[in-house]
């Protein structure tokens, strides 16, 4: 049972009130002030704030949402001010925090505690069988990790993780400092993210990323969102939608929830968002069954190629390869089992399909909701099947439209964060570096959890992140972790994967997004790719929160020299006095980024090219693929339900901002469980009651989630709603998606207990 602390979190003062029907506006624009001004003071807060996402400013690391190339002055949200005041903040935890911690101590706070404590400002110990990290210096941390990296049996007894932040330059000196030693074991937060979205559109299109750029969404007649949040997850979004809505185009929200930013935007950026009624975003929103997408999509194709007018034979016929097979098998499918399995109403789906045939540009935008369930690759194939019989894909306002998570996730893969980095990649390295890279693949996210849990794994090393929150089944992946014989973070805060560690375990602190990064070479930039492949620089400008952190190139080449330096012939030292020496690597080294650092030089950035969009689809079959996928849909048992992990307004994934949610109406707390009050009827529960929240998964284990305050509330008929990460504990660690392997967190059959009353 997880032993989530909670302590400094009385759930009985949750307060619940009605849900917001819309997003942002003035209110936006006071939390984002006020949590800047608590955390930095007045004067960094305007240094910073002014400085996000401008030009020659730092790009954001709340989200992946792309820039437009004329900013308004404030080009930020209110969440994307919050992710910067987390790392702006002036607070900071020094050698004599830890001497007042012991790590069993802190083990007991919540994740909010220990994120509110500050920036980690100089590197820490803890040695094997002692409860305290103590200061350590960078020399003998560099040597600790690379003394333990050369003397393991086989290079796969280590693996290396890498959240989404890391920048192009760091992420491709830390897979060069993994393949020189010899593994393919980079599991990164994709794998738990948009990984699906990556597997289908690979196999589909050639390409595993999004096709279209902002212009597409602007001019768009349709605009399908699915699965996806935008108002917390992506404010910079809605202003898109906006000036999408102003043009005319269709939108339509496919989402178990009415979420607020998704229903009418109050623009902070104009007049009528501040003073006037807002804009109303939605044309039609569906409120479908958690997993319907895929039935969803299957019952517009087969409507669809009911007309033979709106097919677009001449793209079929010229680009695509499989429709026949598809279009039979498509046709071959019960339509009411399809409207079935979605929970909308025949009228509801005949009408969506009617909004698809009015459309000559269609744009279908997605992310969690789609990607973290068993079949989020055939659903994602769908995606493309229903874009493709209309010729929506490769050209002006049409395409596929994956909304990454992390603000350089996508970077991160383009640089060779990736356990299965295809062959040309390895070559191009081989070529550039003269070592041959390891071919074997490696282990994602799930496998470096099934090898740790097994004793295969001896070193664990994560660039950013908190992986023992960001990953499933809680309980099992806290023991995998503490097996370890040593676990390495580089992280500019304090998180739940510090105090879970293993026998060995080193904090090094480094440089976030927002600080100044100077090596001996002079002032240093970075550079980031965003959702829609642009890539472009970002210049930290804050003074660090102390002299000994590193900036996270400097780490890995530090420590690259000491593990590897005798066994490849790579310049760590050049590279970390000056990053375009790396630069001009990767432009050697990856396809698109040819003259690297003249193209940088253009405040825009430049756009990586995307095969999609000249209608060439790099694929086996060198055509775009139609795939004809089973029909799948979950299937609940009686008396059960079917839980989603997402999201508050107040965090940025495992890292607590605050304990409301106010665009769900939720404050003071975070175990509630949001429920539709038919369900409650039905099982006889009530708004107001507590539950222990009970995972039911084909290996019998029992896995719960102790306390939830349920919460009436306006979603899809068996399916409940939860917080990450307090619900990881809840998704079983081989409930997986097909092909992808991404730990399915927006479907897990869930049974609730009552709490006693004198519990
Ligand atoms: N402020 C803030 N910004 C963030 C983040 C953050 O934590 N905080 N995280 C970043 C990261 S890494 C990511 S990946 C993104 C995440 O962005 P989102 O994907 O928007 O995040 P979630 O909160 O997981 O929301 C999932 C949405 O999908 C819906 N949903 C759940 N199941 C289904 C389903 O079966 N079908 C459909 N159609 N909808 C479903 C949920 O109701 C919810 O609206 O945001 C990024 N930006
Ligand atoms: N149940 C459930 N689980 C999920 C999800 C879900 O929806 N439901 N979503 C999944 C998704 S989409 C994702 S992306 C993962 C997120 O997984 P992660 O990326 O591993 O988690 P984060 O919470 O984003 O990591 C936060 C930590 O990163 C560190 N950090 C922040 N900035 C920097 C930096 O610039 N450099 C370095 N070195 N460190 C930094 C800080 O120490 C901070 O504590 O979680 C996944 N897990
Ligand atoms: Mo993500």
């Amino acid at each position: 049972m997880s032993r989530a602390p909670r302590e400094d979190i009385d759930e009985g003062n949750v307060e619940v009130g009605h849900h917001k029907e819309y997003a942002a506006g003035v209110p936006g624009v006071y939390h984002a002030l006020k949590v800047s001004y608590e955390q930095m003071g007045a004067q960094r807060t305007a240094r910073t704030l002014l400085r996000l996402n401008q030009k020659d400013g730092f790009d954001c690391p709340g989200c992946a949402w792309p820039e437009k190339d004329h900013r308004h002055v404030a080009e930020f949200c209110e969440n994307g001010a919050k992710a910067v005041a987390e790392e702006a903040t002036r607070r900071v935890v020094d050698a004599e925090f830890f001497a007042k911690h012991p790590v069993s101590e802190l083990d007991t706070k919540t994740d909010w505690w220990l994120g509110q404590q500050g920036r980690l400002v100089e590197p820490v110990i803890k040695p094997a069988g002692q409860d305290h990290y103590v200061p350590i210096s960078w020399d003998a941390a560099f040597d600790l990790i690379a003394t333990e990296l050369r003397g393991l049996d086989d290079p796969d007894r280590a693996t290396f993780y890498t959240s989404g932040r890391t920048s192009n330059e760091a992420a491709f000196v830390y897979q060069l400092l993994v393949r020189a030693h010899g593994t393919n074991n980079l599991p990164d937060c994709s794998n738990m993210c948009h990984e699906s979205s990556g597997s289908a559109l690979t196999q589909a299109i050639g390409v595993g990323k999004g096709s279209v750029q902002l212009d597409d969404l602007e001019q768009a007649d349709l605009i399908v969102v699915m699965g996806q949040n935008p108002g917390t997850n992506h404010p910079r979004m809605l202003s898109t939608l906006e000036a999408a809505k102003n043009n005319g185009s269709v939108i339509v929200a496919v989402n178990p929830l009415p979420e607020a930013g998704l229903m009418n935007f109050h623009n902070p950026q104009t007049p009528k968002g501040v003073v006037g009624s807002g804009t109303q975003l939605t044309d039609d929103f569906l409120q479908i069954r958690i997993g319907g997408d895929q039935a969803l999509l299957m019952a517009v194709a087969q409507l669809l190629l009911q007309n033979d007018e709106i097919i677009d034979h001449a793209f079929i016929a010229e680009h695509t390869h499989g429709f026949d097979e598809y279009a039979a098998h498509v046709k071959g499918l019960d339509f009411a089992e399809l409207v079935g399995a979605t929970g909308l109403t025949e009228q509801q789906v005949r009408s969506l399909a009617d909004r698809f045939a009015a459309s000559k540009k269609t744009i279908i935008c997605w992310a969690m909701g789609i990607t973290q369930h068993k079949h989020s690759v055939p659903t994602i194939h769908e995606i493309v099947n229903v874009l493709m019989i209309q010729g929506n894909l490769g050209r002006p306002g049409a395409g596929v439209c994956p909304v990454r998570g992390h603000s350089n996730v996508q970077g991160d893969r383009t640089m060779g964060i990736f356990e299965k980095m295809p062959d040309w990649f390895l070559d191009n390295l081989r070529q550039e570096f003269g070592f041959d890279p390891p071919r074997k693949h490696g282990f994602d996210v799930v496998d470096s959890l099934r090898a740790m849990r097994d004793g295969k794994i001896d070193v664990f090393m994560a660039v950013g992140g908190n992986f023992v929150r960001a990953t499933p089944d809680s309980d099992l992946t806290e023991a995998a972790l503490r097996k370890c014989r040593l676990t390495v973070q580089v992280s500019t805060k304090l998180n739940r994967s510090h105090t879970v560690c293993g026998e060995t375990a080193l904090i090094l602190p480094t440089l976030g997004r927002t600080d100044k990064d100077v090596q001996s070479s002079g002032r240093q930039k970075v550079s980031v790719e965003d959702s829609m492949s642009r890539v472009h620089a970002s210049h930290g400008r804050l003074t660090p929160a102390s002299d000994l952190l590193l900036s996270e190139v400097a780490i890995i080449c530090e420590l690259a020299k000491r593990a590897v330096g005798d066994k490849v012939d790579v310049p760590w030292d050049e590279f970390r006095s000056d990053y375009r020496t790396i630069r001009d690597r990767i432009s050697r080294v990856v396809p698109g980024f040819e003259n690297y650092e003249a193209k940088l030089a253009d405040p825009n950035g430049f756009t990586l090219p995307h095969a999609t969009r000249s209608r060439q689809f790099p694929t086996k079959t060198g055509r775009a693929n139609f795939a004809a996928c089973p029909l799948e849909y979950p299937h609940i048992p009686e008396g059960r339900l079917l839980l989603q992990s997402l999201r508050s307004h107040d965090q940025y994934n495992t890292t607590i901002y605050g304990l409301d949610d106010r665009y769900r109406g939720i404050k003071n707390g975070r175990r509630v469980v949001f429920v539709n009050g038919d369900d409650l009827a039905e099982l006889g529960f009530e708004d107001g009651e507590f539950v222990d929240i009970v995972s039911e998964w084909k290996d019998g284990v029992e896995r719960r989630a102790p306390g939830f305050r349920i919460v009436r509330y306006d979603t899809a008929k068996g399916c409940v709603a939860a917080y990450y990460p307090e619900t990881n504990v809840l998704v079983p660690l081989d409930s997986v998606a097909d092909t992808s392997n991404t730990p399915t967190s927006k479907s897990v059959i869930v049974r609730f207990e009552r709490v006693p009353v004198d519990a």
